[in-house]
């Protein structure tokens, strides 16, 4: 005990970034605690940041490489493990092209410094267009909006909740995700602030979620009609006279077609389709217009669903026609010490998008990545540019991807796979070689993305507390060197902690912010509120915003001919759930984390589950047009009616982590659907999947 050490560092697992006080000694981790200090997370923690000290001591972790030989993983040295990736990798293009391998990049990597400064170096090196990642089953509407609204998909804006008196949040539940594309840790605490000042917090899901419980006022929503709501609450302030530009009236165009748009999408038209009443929205239309600030922010709910990107649009177009667009208390753009947008500015560059469309279906391909849903299909559709080998970095797309289970079968049969990861799990049990990763705790952390997205300025960085298991390499060396040895080069670049330093001096806060302070701050450093700055960040080629891209306008029929695709066959609507103790599918192995009941139920109205001739916990047959699963049922009347609820990121059946669940659990991908995805973005949709529920047995 006599080397106890107090280490100040940021938590990584998801997008909340809470400060952590950690005390260790040598070799273990003494008590992981909330920093009541940091300027962002205010002394808010979760369960899972307790879990950090377990995933680096798991004992189903992978510490050294592993190959399989007849069908049993056997570890092998670093040496031979990357002399087998590089001939298995080259052989392939040799044969069929650099398009042959696949490539899929996990969620974990956009929480891992090193891994964003050396997986662009990787995919280079592999010289393949067959990119995938988790961003087409999340966020990709976010970016398309802001691509062609402002120019840069990463300037998106956040809601200013520490300043808003009116917030309406439409398919998220942050109080259980802590924010996504919204970094607002202690979530909860930042309601009752709101609230506490007159303001009004306003929630649209098809589940009443621990926010709605805990926000002013709730309206369920029937999934995928979100379009509707924001469009008519578009029509409602064009008609009612409330538009107001504000300070941004010099640098918006498209306002008279933005209104042309969105005059079909009356509030009757939307009562109907969205199931909420024509004056509710017809009068959250004219509160939001004429309140003091506001923001409406959108998230998984109205992205991963079949008009997330009609949803994205119209969500911004809202927060600019009302004054609220970069103005204090409403939808604002955060001023990072390390600026990913500035740093890959576009100014004066004219694109065109989508980049390209797949080979096999025509999907769009943003930001450099094709749909994970076309992903199963490029496996399986034999010609030039179909992928026979995949490599994989901190990715489980059989249990996060739609359809897991045609990945799981195309995965099967691919002639070379590799994986860097922790674990063996359901995606990289099929992997010939998995590289062991680096867990939070060895190494250093810098947030690179989601300060971007945070509700306040902030920045910290922290150093490694322990060594690597068995004197491994840090995950970025893994990617770097893998890099290197497929191009011949002798060398692999600097580390995170070098480029960072040579990053920073570009940022928003150079004479504050530098390696030195953040290491010496104790914490966080404060960079303050969020400020006023889009007109001088505009990226689009005449630095204007516009407010009608004619992608969206184009796509606008379809949404006028939409009815939900639940038939006599699959009568309900099926949407997924997080849960506060676990992250998608691979932070189950931590005891602590999985203990207490089967969270992994399916949650149903008493209506529904009555007509179905349901009980509490009884055993159901959920099935879609593409599975089918059997889980415990829980009624209530959290759900709309219509409408169930299984949570995402569960159904571990293969390897070694399938171990610590020790009750069966199901994968909600099992039944989603890889056909059904939104045309714009590419991305998945998730929402509304058509299901069957019926008593087991
Ligand atoms: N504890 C925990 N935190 C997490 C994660 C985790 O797994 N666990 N994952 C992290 C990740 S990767 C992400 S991307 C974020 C996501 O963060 P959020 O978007 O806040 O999380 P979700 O719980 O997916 O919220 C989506 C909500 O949309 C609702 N919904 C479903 N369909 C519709 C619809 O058609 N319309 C509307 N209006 N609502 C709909 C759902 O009921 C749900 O409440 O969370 C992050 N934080
Ligand atoms: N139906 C439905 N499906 C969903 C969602 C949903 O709401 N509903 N949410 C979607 C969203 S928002 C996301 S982000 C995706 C996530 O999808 P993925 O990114 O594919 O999945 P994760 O569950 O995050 O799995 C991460 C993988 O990385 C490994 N891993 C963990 N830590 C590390 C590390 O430090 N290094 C390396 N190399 N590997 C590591 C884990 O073992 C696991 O294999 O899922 C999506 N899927
Ligand atoms: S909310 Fe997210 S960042 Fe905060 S402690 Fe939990 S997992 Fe870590
Ligand atoms: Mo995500």
């Amino acid at each position: 005990m006599s080397n106890t050490q107090t280490h100040h560092r940021t938590c990584n697992i998801c997008e909340a970034m809470c400060g952590l006080i950690i005390t260790h000694d040598e070799t273990e981790v003494l008590s992981i605690k909330a920093d009541p200090a940091d300027p962002l997370s205010r002394g808010h923690i979760c369960p899972k940041a307790t879990a950090l000290q377990d995933f680096r001591t798991d004992p189903d972790r992978i510490t050294t490489p592993l190959k399989k030989v007849d069908g049993e993983f056997v570890p092998i040295s670093w040496d031979e493990a990357y002399d087998f990736a590089v001939e298995r990798l080259q052989l392939v293009q040799e044969a069929h092209g650099k398009d042959a391998i696949g490539v899929y990049l996990g969620n974990p990597n956009a929480h891992k410094f090193g891994n964003l400064l050396n997986l662009p170096t990787l995919v280079r090196a592999l010289g393949t267009q067959n990119r995938y990642s988790s961003a087409t089953a999340d966020q990709i509407p976010h970016h398309v909006a802001s691509i062609h609204m402002l120019g840069h998909p990463m300037l998106i804006p956040v809601a200013d909740i520490a300043r808003t008196d009116f917030l309406m949040i439409v398919g998220g539940n942050p109080l259980v995700s802590n924010g996504s594309m919204m970094t607002a840790p202690g979530f909860g605490k930042r309601m009752d602030e709101l609230k506490a000042r007159g303001g009004r917090v306003i929630v649209i899901d098809p589940r009443r979620t621990e926010t709605a419980a805990k926000a002013s006022e709730h309206h369920f929503i029937k999934p995928e009609t979100d379009a509707y709501l924001l469009l008519a609450m578009i029509n409602e302030i064009f008609a009612a006279d409330l538009v107001n530009l504000d300070t941004l009236s010099d640098v918006v165009v498209g306002l008279d077609a933005l209104r042309a748009a969105a005059e079909p999408f009356t509030a009757d038209k939307a009562a109907e389709m969205t199931g909420i009443d024509a004056d509710t929205i017809r009068g959250l239309a004219r509160d939001f217009a004429t309140s003091n600030t506001g923001a409406i922010y959108s998230r998984m709910g109205a992205s991963t669903q079949a008009f997330g990107s009609l949803c994205q649009w119209a969500t911004n177009a809202l927060n600019i026609i009302t004054g609220n667009f970069d103005a204090e208390g409403g939808a604002m753009f955060t001023t990072p010490a390390l600026d990913y947008v500035g740093m890959t500015s576009r100014k004066g560059k004219v694109r065109s998008y989508p980049e390209k469309r797949s080979r096999v279906s025509g999907q769009p391909l943003y930001n450099g990545e094709f749909p994970i849903s076309v992903m199963a299909e490029e496996m399986e559709t034999p010609g030039e540019g179909q992928i026979r080998a995949m490599v994989t970095v901190a990715g489980n797309p059989v249990l996060t991807a739609p359809n897991g289970q045609r990945i799981d079968r195309a995965m099967e049969k691919l002639d070379f796979m590799m994986s860097i990861d922790i674990h063996i799990n359901d995606t990289t049990r099929h992997a010939d070689l998995i590289l062991p990763a680096t867990v939070a705790l060895e190494e250093v952390v810098y947030d690179m993305v989601f300060h971007s997205f945070a509700v306040h300025n902030t920045a910290a960085y922290a150093r490694p507390i322990f060594d690597t298991p068995n004197g491994n390499p840090q995950e970025w060396e893994v990617i770097a060197t893998l890099a290197a040895k497929l191009t011949g080069a002798n060398k692999i670049g600097p580390s995170p902690e070098q480029v960072l330093s040579m990053m920073l001096p570009q940022g928003h806060h150079a004479d504050t912010v530098t390696v030195e302070t953040m290491l010496t701050a104790g914490g966080s450093i404060d960079l303050g509120p969020l400020v006023p700055n889009v007109t001088e960040r505009l990226e689009t080629p005449d630095g204007m915003i516009n407010l009608a891209p004619q992608v969206f306008l184009d796509d606008l029929p379809r949404l006028a001919e939409f009815s939900a695709a639940t038939s006599d066959a699959f009568p309900l609507m099926m949407i997924g759930r997080r849960q506060v103790r676990s992250h998608n599918s691979w932070t189950q192995n931590s005891p602590r984390l999985v203990k207490g009941r089967n969270r992994c139920t399916v949650q149903i109205h008493p209506t529904d589950a009555e007509r179905l001739g349901l009980t509490e916990d009884a055993d159901v047959v959920v099935a879609s047009r593409v599975g089918e699963v059997t889980m415990p049922t829980e009624i209530t009347e959290d759900m709309a009616p219509g409408v169930v609820s299984i949570p995402q990121g569960w159904g571990q059946r293969h390897g070694n982590i399938a171990a610590a669940t020790k009750t069966q659990t199901v994968s909600i991908n099992d039944l989603t659907d890889d056909a059904r995805i939104d045309p714009v973005s590419g991305n998945a949709a998730f929402n509304g999947v058509p299901v069957a529920v019926r008593l087991a047995g």
